[in-house]
């Protein structure tokens, strides 16, 4: 399937999702978040083992579209707001893997989408941050949930209540990112990390996932129950009976 402001790119297993409207500096719209939505199930479907998010030309996401939103009545507001969660969830549940490859503005609906994402990467010259309260609004697609998570509560509410926009530096002191690189070699670095996941056994990689998703969605205590279940069920599968053998054998697992 091919779509006007997104696109679907394959390395291999490494599926890259760009959004693509860089003259709104990418931001969502309906057209853009349905896209966004086919193109995570395609990908899933052909059997991704890493799916990046990244923004065409210098912005990753500016945000929803104000634009669109301004007009909004409440209830069309519900559609909107449920509409990008449904991307949000459809990046957190994917079956392997997400990298944000920040290269630009990640604001509100943005920021929420790389929060979406299991690990994010920066480029040096990336700001990020939930600005939604300078709208009037609130984060609409996750953040009030995910980024006290992330970075804590004091730093989610500082960066929440006054929608202060970090620099890629402070935002990774933050812990909202894991890695910030200069702007030139992003790509490069994302497509290694992609690569040392790709080769990761996917169903014990699908399953970690699960069992943190469980536990950092949930409460914790259905977490380590989950992840109690989800440890047991691993053992018995070729991955883990090769990789255990490789160990005890001194050599490099083959892994289905
Ligand atoms: N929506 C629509 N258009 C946008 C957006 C946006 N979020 N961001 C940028 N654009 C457009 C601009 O309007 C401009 O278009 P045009 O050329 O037609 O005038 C073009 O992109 C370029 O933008 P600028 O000229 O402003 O570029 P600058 O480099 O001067 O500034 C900034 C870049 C700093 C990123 C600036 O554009 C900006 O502040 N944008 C808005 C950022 C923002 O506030 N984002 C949060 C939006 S709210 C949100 O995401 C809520 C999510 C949850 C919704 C849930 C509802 C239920």
């Amino acid at each position: 399937m091919s779509w006007d402001t997104v696109r679907l790119e394959w390395d291999g297993d490494v599926a890259t999702l760009t959004v693509d409207r860089p003259d709104a500096l990418n931001a969502l719209n309906v057209e853009t978040l349905e896209a966004m939505g086919e193109a995570l199930e395609e990908a899933a479907d052909e059997g991704a083992r890493v799916l990046v998010l990244t923004g065409a030309g210098d912005a990753f996401i500016a945000g929803a579209d104000i634009k669109y939103m301004r007009e909004l009545s409440a209830e069309a507001a519900q559609d909107w707001g449920e509409l990008g969660h449904d991307v949000a969830d459809a990046l957190k549940a994917f079956p392997a893997p997400t990298v944000a490859a920040v290269n630009g503005y990640a604001f509100g609906g943005g920021c929420e989408m790389a929060l979406a994402c299991d690990l994010r990467v920066a480029a040096e010259s990336a700001l990020i941050g939930n600005t939604e309260i300078d709208l009037g609004i609130i984060p609409g697609w996750g953040a009030t949930q995910r980024l006290p998570r992330l970075v804590g509560d004091e730093t989610a509410r500082r960066m929440i209540f006054l929608g202060e926009r970090l620099d890629a530096a402070s935002a990774a002191e933050a812990g909202l990112f894991g890695e910030v690189v200069p702007d030139d070699d992003l790509t490069d670095v994302v497509g290694e990390l992609a690569d040392r996941l790709a080769a990761q056994p996917a169903f014990a990689m699908q399953t970690a996932k699960q069992a943190i998703n469980q536990g950092l969605e949930g409460s914790q205590e259905s977490g380590l129950a989950y992840e109690k279940r989800a440890f047991a069920s691993l053992f018995g599968t070729h991955d883990q009976r090769e990789g255990m053998a490789a160990f005890v054998e001194d050599r490099d697992p083959e892994f289905e």
